[in-house]
């Protein structure tokens, strides 16, 4: 097996699904995290110029939705074609579109737009969880195939921000959707890295972790 360093701030941020993943499926990996003092030197020596970096036998790999699908592969939880790959990475791009939602909410600094910024958030993700729901009903609680892929996981992390930015339990009407989380939830790999978890600096009201 290669050796694997994945390196990124001490943050959740664009690294936290990776270490998901890595942990799903209990692949051993270093999770460097560094100081923004040391990214000042290390920022000039990456290939793009941020993070998060997955460094494989020591070549640097950049952007986090390569390293997403890349460590999916290699736990298992891709599709078998392209076809069920595109099924998988439509989910991921409505992951990506909350996501953006709430990083226009979370670092705004108008007081006046927040309220506008928090209906978009609230509209993107209602409209968004409807149809997973449907979705996760059909393939007996799975997101984008009748099995797990790593949107599955990708879902949980995304839900925890969403939930955090909110301040609700936004899964609440969505039973099939809870029953993503719950599956995930229940992997062994995954238990045991909500369990020994890395404390947020944000120090966030809800986690993962309270779920198990
Ligand atoms: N498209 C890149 C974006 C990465 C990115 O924006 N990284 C931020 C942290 S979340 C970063 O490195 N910021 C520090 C900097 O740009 O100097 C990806 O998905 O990995």
């Amino acid at each position: 097996m290669p050796s694997y360093k994945l390196i990124y701030f001490d943050l959740p941020g664009l690294a936290e699904p990776i270490r998901l993943l890595f942990s799903y499926g209990k692949v051993p990996f270093i999770d460097q995290r560094i100081t923004k003092e040391e990214w000042v030197t290390l920022k000039p020596t990456t290939p793009f110029g941020h993070l998060p970096i997955l460094e494989i036998d020591g070549v640097p790999y950049s952007h986090s939705r390569a390293i997403f699908r890349y460590v999916g592969s290699i736990v298992g939880l891709i599709g078998k074609d392209p076809m069920e790959n595109l099924a998988i990475d439509s989910v991921l791009g409505a992951m990506l579109d909350i996501r953006e939602a709430i990083v226009k909410l979370r670092f705004c600094e108008d007081e006046a737009k927040k309220p506008e910024l928090k209906k978009a958030l609230e509209e993107r993700y209602q409209r968004t969880y409807k149809k997973l729901e449907v979705d996760a009903g059909k393939n007996g609680g799975y997101l984008a195939l009748n099995r797990p892929t790593w949107t599955d996981v990708l879902f949980c992390y995304n839900y925890e921000l969403l939930r955090n930015a909110l301040g609700i339990d936004v899964l609440t009407p969505y039973p099939n959707l809870q029953k993503v989380k719950k599956t995930v939830l229940s992997q062994e790999g995954i238990r045991e890295y909500l369990k020994k978890r890395a404390p947020n600096p944000m120090k966030p009201k809800y986690e993962l972790q309270q779920d198990l």
